[in-house]
């Protein structure tokens, strides 16, 4: 028998055993032992939603919240409205699935681009990221660092398209292009059941299109893509970008089944229904199958530049140089960092 919290180690050959392969070494044990640590640690993602007021991002981080990743663990919470998001706030669930844990954060923003004048209206959403990059960094930085430092950076940001049908507008084009360089950005279509299925494919093809003119790389961005097969999969993503969304925190009855949906006059739109809306793909792609690469862009491609930056700025000050110059002796960000898995 095995000693308590240790391994069964299993017995090396015994007379009903056949004879071992003695040249085995035993390699892929380390995939137990890296899954027993990870079981323990548990898993973190942070998200952020960002998009014109009233566009369903409350809502929507509710339905991800509610969908399948958690029903369990927020059932029996009272129905109410969603109150107007007036400042940046964190909400985090703490979601236990299979014995493995998950703590997945929202960073809810207010209504990005309301003012008349939307100049420079990313700038307080850019800082928030900085800061995380900066807590981050001046931890990592500290003589006595913990551990296993507290991490807050936004892993990535998904941004709501207004269903216009028509373009992007020029305030998506201006936040997008910027904050693509600091952060995942992962566009979607907001409250996608007001359009029809026509419409609603001429606007993903529209967008896209727009994406490429515009030069705007999102998530998942093909100059990461690491092999050919981590291609074919993000490519078949890249066709179907931005997701058609539709959110909803109230379960119906429909056929017997309780689901999420928004209840019309004319049926009962079913969110996690793939024939009804494209909801389903996003929480798969956040969740189920690119968490942990979304996690490895934002750490070794995004928060890697700005702690070079930092860093460099740091040195000049201490050389007692202004940004101006560009000694040699400066840290160069590695040329394309590959994200590790
Ligand atoms: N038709 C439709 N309505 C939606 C959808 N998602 C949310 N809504 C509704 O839109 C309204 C605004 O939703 P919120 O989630 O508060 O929007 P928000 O983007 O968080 O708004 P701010 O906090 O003001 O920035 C609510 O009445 C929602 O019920 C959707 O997918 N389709
Ligand atoms: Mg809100």
């Amino acid at each position: 028998m095995a000693e308590a919290g240790l391994p069964e180690v299993p017995p090396l050959a015994g007379p009903d055993k056949p004879t071992m392969d003695f040249s085995y070494v035993g390699i892929d044990a380390i995939l137990e032992q890296m899954r027993r640590k990870a079981m323990k640690q548990g898993f973190e993602l942070n998200i952020m939603v960002v998009g014109q007021s009233g566009l369903g991002k409350s809502t929507l981080m509710n339905t991800l919240f509610k969908s399948k990743v958690s029903r369990k663990s927020v059932m029996g919470t009272p129905e109410e409205r969603i109150p107007k998001t007036i400042e940046i706030k964190s909400i985090s669930h703490d979601i236990e699935e299979k014995g493995v844990r998950m703590k997945l954060t929202v960073i809810d923003t207010p209504g990005f681009g309301d003012q008349i004048n939307n100049e420079n209206c990313w700038q307080p959403i850019m800082k928030f990221i900085n800061d995380q990059y900066e807590q981050y960094l001046q931890e990592e930085i500290n003589i006595d660092r913990k551990k296993r430092i507290p991490d807050s950076r936004v892993h990535c940001c998904i941004y709501f398209i207004p269903p216009t049908g028509h373009c992007l507008r020029p305030l998506d084009v201006e936040f997008m292009r910027r904050l693509s360089k600091v952060v995942n950005i992962v566009p979607v279509i907001a409250k996608a059941d007001t359009l029809t299925l026509e419409e609603r494919d001429f606007f993903k093809k529209k967008i896209r299109e727009e994406l490429r003119a515009y030069s705007i790389d999102v998530y998942p961005q093909k100059e990461f893509d690491e092999d050919a097969e981590d291609r074919l999969i993000n490519e078949k993503i890249r066709e179907m970008i931005p997701f058609a969304v539709v959110g909803s925190d109230q379960e119906y009855q429909v056929n017997g089944r309780r689901l999420l949906g928004r209840k019309t006059k004319w049926g009962t739109i079913e969110v996690e229904n793939i024939t009804h809306c494209e909801f389903a793909y996003l929480r798969d792609l956040l969740i189920r199958t690119h968490m942990q690469n979304i996690k490895d862009i934002a750490s070794s491609i995004h928060y890697e530049m700005y702690r070079v930056r930092r860093l460099n700025e740091n040195n000049m000050q201490a050389n007692g140089l202004s940004s101006f110059h560009t000694p040699s002796t400066l840290i160069h960000p590695h040329p394309r960092p590959s994200p590790s898995l």
